[in-house]
């Protein structure tokens, strides 16, 4: 049995070689994209068995992403390739991000394409709000997968608001409030819930609109995040560490790993944010989207320290 099992789509993504607009770049360079992949990665690299889950084309990219991700030390046997259909891949300068993945192979996953087997091979399933935007067949995937079932694993939910994906999504960002509430653990940011479901107001603004999960984690940028466990109205806070931002993207996957690895080492709460900062942190002060995460014994070291000392 798998530690944890991610699925969704994973991208080539093409970084500009020189800062600047999209008009202006003049090449790229490929490397691996993919929230729940990134995932997978670095539950892999803190040393957990983890699987990814996609389909990509029968093409180059998709070779490339295999192996990409399985170099990582993820299973990716379970990875689908579309004979018909491609690999996405996007584009990204410093605020730019332009997809081409709509009609991907990973478009085409379904409850008849993923077979639940294989998700349910882990104790924890890490999902995100991504899928359930790239097709109607996504979308029916995401509702089978969160669903109640026999043998169900823990089901971690990542809400990932892409507003460029819902312009053309099989239905409005409140089905993603509809797939939390099926879901034990749930990640979103503030903004994110002001953004998909218009809920202002702090993360018990954002608790009273998601009551059902077991652990929902409202993140508030640089500030920190607040975690609800339970019926308890008061959440638990903890601040992030500041820390010299080199590129944000990938610090959103690399808290949920953070928070997963120590949800399946059964450490107490607040280790468990405070492991999801120092993730974070790690792959803030990276250059790319994905950083290995930090030594386990210093990270324990440092998420043992009292309040007054920690951050
Ligand atoms: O979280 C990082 C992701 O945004 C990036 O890797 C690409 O998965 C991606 C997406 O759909 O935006």
């Amino acid at each position: 049995r798998f530690d944890a099992v991610c699925l969704g789509e994973s991208m080539v993504t093409f970084l500009p070689s020189r800062p600047g607009a999209l008009a202006e770049v003049p090449s790229f360079e490929r490397a691996l994209g993919g929230a729940e992949s990134n995932v997978a990665c670095t539950l892999a690299g803190a040393g957990h068995s983890a699987r990814w889950i996609g389909r990509v084309g029968d093409d180059g990219f998709g070779d490339y992403l295999v192996r990409a991700v399985s170099s990582y030390g993820v299973d990716t046997s379970a990875v689908a390739r579309d004979p018909d259909r491609r690999t996405g891949v996007y584009f990204r300068t410093g605020r730019e991000r332009i997809y081409y993945r709509s009609g991907s192979a990973a478009s085409a996953m379904s409850p008849a394409t993923v077979d639940t087997a294989d998700t349910d091979a882990g104790r924890v399933l890490h999902l995100t709000g991504i899928t359930p935007a790239l097709s109607e067949d996504c979308l029916a995937l995401m509702r089978a997968l969160t669903g109640r079932r026999p043998r169900r694993p823990l089901v971690s939910f990542d809400v990932n608001y892409r507003d460029e994906l819902w312009r053309d999504a099989p239905d409005t960002p409140d089905v993603l409030l509809e797939l939390a509430r099926r879901c034990d653990i749930v990640f979103v940011g503030e903004d994110e819930a002001e953004a998909a479901w218009g809920v202002t107001g702090g993360p018990r603004a954002v608790r009273s609109a998601l009551p059902e999960p077991g652990a929902l984690i409202v993140k508030q940028g640089p500030a920190g995040a607040t975690a609800f466990t339970g019926d308890a109205p008061t959440g638990v806070f903890s601040p992030a560490p500041a820390v010299e931002v080199s590129a944000l993207v990938g610090a959103g996957d690399a808290f949920a790993a953070g928070f997963l690895s120590s949800t399946l080492r059964g450490l107490p709460l607040v280790s468990r944010l405070r492991h999801g900062h120092l993730t974070a942190a790690a792959a803030l002060t990276a250059p790319g989207d994905l950083a290995p995460p930090p030594d386990r014994g210093r990270a324990d070291a440092l998420a043992a320290l009292p309040d007054e000392e920690w951050g």
